[in-house]
């Protein structure tokens, strides 16, 4: 596993972002970048990854990019690849980004069309459980009993949908979980990506001290007890053959998986979450576990 000496020293992001403190978006996107190169294209709707690339004409992104709709970044990204093509160009990657809102909810449809065709792409969507942008409101990816804004007095009542099934669903040459507390992981998947054809599709669990309440010191700490308690696990399945990584791999070999309370109890946004709801929380993430875990060859 590469450790974040043995990455490339070269910076895509250039000092001056507008993201908050501790943003664990713009950790990822800084290895991304590192993996994905200077010959890359990414389009994105409004997201804080927009704010992360600033006010056109000025931008701290050393990439091409184009801004989209809500709905279209998957299309907008079929586009890209259909016009490289027709202009003969070959060495660029083509990479559609957006939050969960913007892929669990309302870019589902472009991108299940794009899987579909099998487009040439690397689809990314960082995952920070709510319209952060906007203000921290509910999405589908929102987890079970956290506050948002849109869920104020009851919490949110139902678990986070199951989106890699869903992508699974499309048969992809590749799709992968990784996290922006583990850079050696996140690295070596997008390089991994990069070197494949059609759809790839990566889930970066990417946590928000600004929507979760936690200090902004702690962003680091936070994605790794997400996965040291199996709310997040490391993992790529390809040709339907679904391998652990890293740390997840190790838990699993160990068999020493944190409880969830640790993880709840660091934040803020599940400060008034009752305990029975705690419970199905633990009980959902278990079940996920257990689903993966019987797939994976340890
Ligand atoms: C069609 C449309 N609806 C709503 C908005 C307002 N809007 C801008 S950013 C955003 C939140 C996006 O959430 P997510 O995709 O999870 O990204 P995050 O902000 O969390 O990074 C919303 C609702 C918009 N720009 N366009
Ligand atoms: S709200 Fe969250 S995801 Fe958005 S810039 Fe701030 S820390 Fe990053
Ligand atoms: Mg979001």
């Amino acid at each position: 596993m590469a450790t974040t000496l043995d990455l490339p020293g070269e910076e895509f992001i250039l000092p001056g972002t507008r993201t908050c403190a501790g943003c664990g978006l713009s950790i990822a996107y800084r290895y991304i970048l590192k993996a994905l190169g200077p010959k890359t294209i990414v389009t994105l709707p409004a997201c804080c990854l927009t704010i992360l690339h600033g006010i056109y004409p000025k931008t701290p992104i050393a990439v091409n990019a184009v801004n989209n709709t809500f709905a279209s970044t998957a299309a907008s990204a079929t586009g890209l690849v259909a016009g490289l093509k027709a202009r003969g160009i070959n060495d660029f990657t083509v990479v559609g980004m957006a939050g969960d809102g913007g892929t669990f909810d309302m870019g589902i449809q472009a991108l299940s069309g794009a899987a579909e065709r099998q487009t040439d792409f690397i689809y990314i969507c960082y995952d920070n459980e709510a319209y952060m942008n906007t203000g921290v409101q509910r999405s589908s990816a929102t987890p079970l009993g956290a506050y948002t804004t849109t869920t104020p007095v009851l919490t949110k009542q139902q678990p986070k949908k199951n989106f890699l099934k869903i992508m699974e669903a499309h048969n992809l040459s590749y799709l992968a979980t990784t996290c922006s507390s583990y850079p050696g992981d996140l690295y070596e998947k997008f390089l991994k990506a990069k070197n494949k054809k059609g759809t790839r599709f990566m889930h970066v669990a990417s946590p928000c001290p600004a929507g979760w309440g936690y200090p902004a010191s702690d962003t680091v700490k936070i994605g790794r007890l997400a996965v040291e308690s199996g709310v997040v696990i490391l993992y790529e399945v390809e040709g339907g053959e679904l391998k652990l990584t890293g740390k997840s791999l190790n838990i699993a070999r160990s068999g020493r998986k944190k409880r969830v309370n640790e993880y709840l109890e660091a934040q803020g946004r599940f400060s008034k979450m009752p305990a029975e709801l705690v419970e199905e929380f633990q009980k959902e993430v278990d079940r996920n576990w257990d689903d993966v875990l019987r797939r994976a060859k340890l």
